[in-house]
């Protein structure tokens, strides 16, 4: 890892599925990541405002409930009006093949479903981090 980065993992939405968003925040801690986890029921406009305190390199939603197609969009409208759309975003969690590609398209850099490896998690991370950083430098 080119420096120590910051994630904000972000449980969006009114469900309780917690599971998967406290085991991301704890393997990216375990793998060197500097992690800050919202806890559960944030607004879009909370976790956008994590984002801005803690300046964060990454962004992580765990979405479980279906909510995606609102939530994230939202998100990312939000990012947008304050200057934050450079943060890289992913999503894991309960999210239809059709909706992957729709989620990529307006700028999720990354969606992982059940069953996806935490180790292969940390390293995509870590590169996609890297490889942006390099090229702000270069
Ligand atoms: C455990 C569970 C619960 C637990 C939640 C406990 C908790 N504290 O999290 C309890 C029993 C409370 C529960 C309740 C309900 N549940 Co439930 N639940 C599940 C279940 C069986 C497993 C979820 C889980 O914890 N998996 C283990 C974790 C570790 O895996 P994960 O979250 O998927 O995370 C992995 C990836 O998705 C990804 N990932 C996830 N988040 C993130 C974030 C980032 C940043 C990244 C990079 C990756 C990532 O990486 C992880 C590692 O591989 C799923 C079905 C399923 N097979 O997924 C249903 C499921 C999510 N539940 C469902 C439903 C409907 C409900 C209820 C509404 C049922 C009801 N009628 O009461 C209630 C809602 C209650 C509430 N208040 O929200 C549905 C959702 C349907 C939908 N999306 O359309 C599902 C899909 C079951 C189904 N097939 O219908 N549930």
């Amino acid at each position: 890892m080119d420096r120590t980065y910051r994630v904000v993992v972000a449980k969006p939405g009114l469900d309780g599925h917690d599971r998967g968003a406290k085991v991301i925040a704890r393997a990216l801690r375990d793998a060197g990541f500097e992690v800050v986890y919202t806890g559960l029921h944030q607004s879009p406009e909370q976790i956008v405002q994590a984002v801005i305190q803690e300046d964060a390199d990454a962004l992580g939603l765990s979405l479980l409930s279906g909510a995606h197609p609102v939530l994230v969009p939202r998100v990312l409208e939000l990012l947008r009006q304050h200057d934050r759309d450079d943060v890289l975003l992913m999503v894991g969690g309960i999210i239809p093949d059709d909706d992957v590609a729709a989620l990529k398209a307006l700028g999720v850099a990354g969606v992982f479903t059940p069953g996806a490896s935490l180790a292969e998690i940390g390293s995509w991370l870590e590169n996609a981090l890297d490889e942006r950083e390099r090229a702000q430098l270069r």
